[in-house]
């Protein structure tokens, strides 16, 4: 645990006890502030009374008399679509509304830091998708080298449950911007940015606000090396304006749409290989094609993203290409499941959005695609470009004969459950099929997470295999 430090002896609010409020707690309390602890949800407040920590009601009128502060966690709406009535009673009585982010950038570096050999060093890692396998990449390559290293953040980890790092370790953040959003302090060292599609449009006010969330990441103090997939105008525009020129090599693009030329520290995969240049010149080159554990280009572009950052770590493109090779991937994304009389079966249930999803259709041939759930804002029309892979639909969720409406001119039975859907769908596949889960919709109609939908899926299939 990271014990928070500056609110020593003072009492400090925790709204949501979750996994990132409850962290946040024991980590207060271990600096030596007082926390006070409140979350709308009954189930909670009764986990976190029995784990030990004091309730305190901020409905209260006199709730926040004598807070020191208000620590929110990243669930909970603190401005769009409507701001949460506790933060907003913050807000009025000009108490500062921080979160767990926040906090961990205070607290983080300790007087045994001037003792160390290297000082530890994070890296964050953000973008709209490939956050979670990019930055479990850039840790199994650390572990792989022989480096310490810690994951934490959005991947499920509260970022104050870290153990404090030792010398010369290595802190990957997941950062979604729900917690870059509000965090008080952003100083990684390393500031990974992805890609930008739209997603969680209601929290943030529109695209424009999703972005400028994400960019807080580089505008607070600003990393010392940024990575910044260069395939969206955003991307671009962030490169363009942490630079001071094209040379300037504290920014390194990456592309997998376009071979990037020019003086700068460019990251880009075209055909399959990943190629590093630096100054004009090739320094490094990797065959993705063969690594079992990253298919597709959304893949690639994970892959340059984590090869960029642990080469600005001072590895060697070798030792990097190697530990590609041993990452297992993450559970629900492109995760192969089993393989059967020349079928493959993927579930890639953490496509919850059109973007990831088209992602899944463009790594794969003769699709038998399980999709459906709750549709997100813009519809359905940006899976064009994938269709031409998928086989047939089949359509799993409440609405899956409006969902399958939807989809156009893609053949589609609509199935409802993910039983049906299994089912119709092993029934169908002929050798060279890939049977693929990939929603393009949340879970939320059938499933309480993405997690709970993919472990039906691979239940179900197991199930039929067996
Ligand atoms: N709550 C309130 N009032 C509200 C809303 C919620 O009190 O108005 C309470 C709920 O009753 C609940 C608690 O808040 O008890 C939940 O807080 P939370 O939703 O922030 O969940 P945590 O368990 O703290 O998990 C959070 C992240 N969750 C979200 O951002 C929604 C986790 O990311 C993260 O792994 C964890 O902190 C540790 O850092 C998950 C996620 O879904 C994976 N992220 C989104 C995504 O990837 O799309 C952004």
């Amino acid at each position: 645990m990271i014990p928070v430090h500056g609110y020593e002896g003072e009492k400090v609010a925790v709204l949501g006890l979750g996994r990132s409020g409850l962290a946040t707690a024991r980590a207060l309390q271990a600096g030596g502030a007082i926390p006070l602890c409140w979350d709308d949800g009954a189930e909670a407040r009764a986990r976190a009374e029995a784990a030990g920590l004091t309730l305190h009601d901020l409905g209260r009128r006199e709730a926040f008399e004598g807070v020191a502060a208000l620590i929110t966690s990243p669930g909970i709406p603190h401005l769009y679509p409507e701001t949460n009535k506790h933060i907003a009673r913050a807000y009025k009585a000009g108490i500062p509304v921080d979160n767990d982010i926040g906090l961990f950038f205070r607290s983080l570096g300790s007087g045994a830091w001037d003792e160390m050999d290297q000082p530890p060093r994070v890296v964050a890692v953000t973008g709209s998708n490939g956050k979670s396998t990019t930055s479990a990449l850039i840790h199994h390559i650390l572990k792989v080298a022989g480096k310490p290293a810690q994951l934490a953040g959005n991947i499920g980890r509260g970022v104050l449950d870290i153990e404090p790092p030792i010398d010369g370790e290595v802190i990957v953040l997941e950062l979604s911007s729900y917690q870059t959003d509000l965090a008080r302090a952003l100083t990684p060292d390393v500031a990974v940015f992805t890609n930008l599609s739209p997603d969680h449009l209601d929290r943030h006010g529109g695209p424009g606000g999703y972005f400028a969330a994400k960019r807080r990441l580089f505008a607070e103090g600003g990393p010392d090396r940024a990575v910044v997939g260069v395939d969206e105008p955003e991307g671009l525009f962030l490169a363009g304006q942490l630079a001071m020129g094209p040379g300037d090599d504290r920014v390194i693009r990456v592309s997998v749409d376009e071979k990037l030329t020019g003086p700068g520290w460019l990251v880009y995969a075209r055909k399959g290989f990943l190629s590093e240049t630096r100054k004009g010149k090739q320094v490094g080159s990797i065959d993705l094609r063969t690594i079992a554990s990253l298919p597709g280009t959304h893949n690639h572009q994970n892959a340059c993203c984590a090869y960029a950052v642990c080469r600005t770590l001072g590895l060697s493109p070798k030792v990097i290409e190697q530990a590609f090779h041993s990452f297992a991937g993450l559970p629900h994304r492109s995760q192969l499941v089993a393989e059967a009389g020349g079928v493959r079966y993927v579930n890639d249930s953490k496509a919850t959005n059109v973007d990831a999803a088209l992602m899944a259709l463009l790594a794969f041939r003769n699709i038998r695609w399980i999709v459906g759930g709750l549709q997100k804002e813009g519809g359905l029309s940006g899976l064009a470009e994938g269709l031409p892979n998928v086989a047939k639909a089949y359509v799993i969720g409440r609405e899956a004969e409006a969902f399958a409406r939807d989809l156009g001119a893609v053949e589609a039975q609509v199935c409802t459950t993910m039983e049906a859907a299994v089912a119709a769908a092993m029934a169908d596949a002929q050798s060279g099929d890939t049977v693929l889960l990939a929603p393009a919709a949340a879970s939320f109609d059938q499933y309480d997470s993405f997690e709970k939908r993919g472990e039906d899926f691979i239940a179900r299939v197991k199930a039929a295999l067996d």
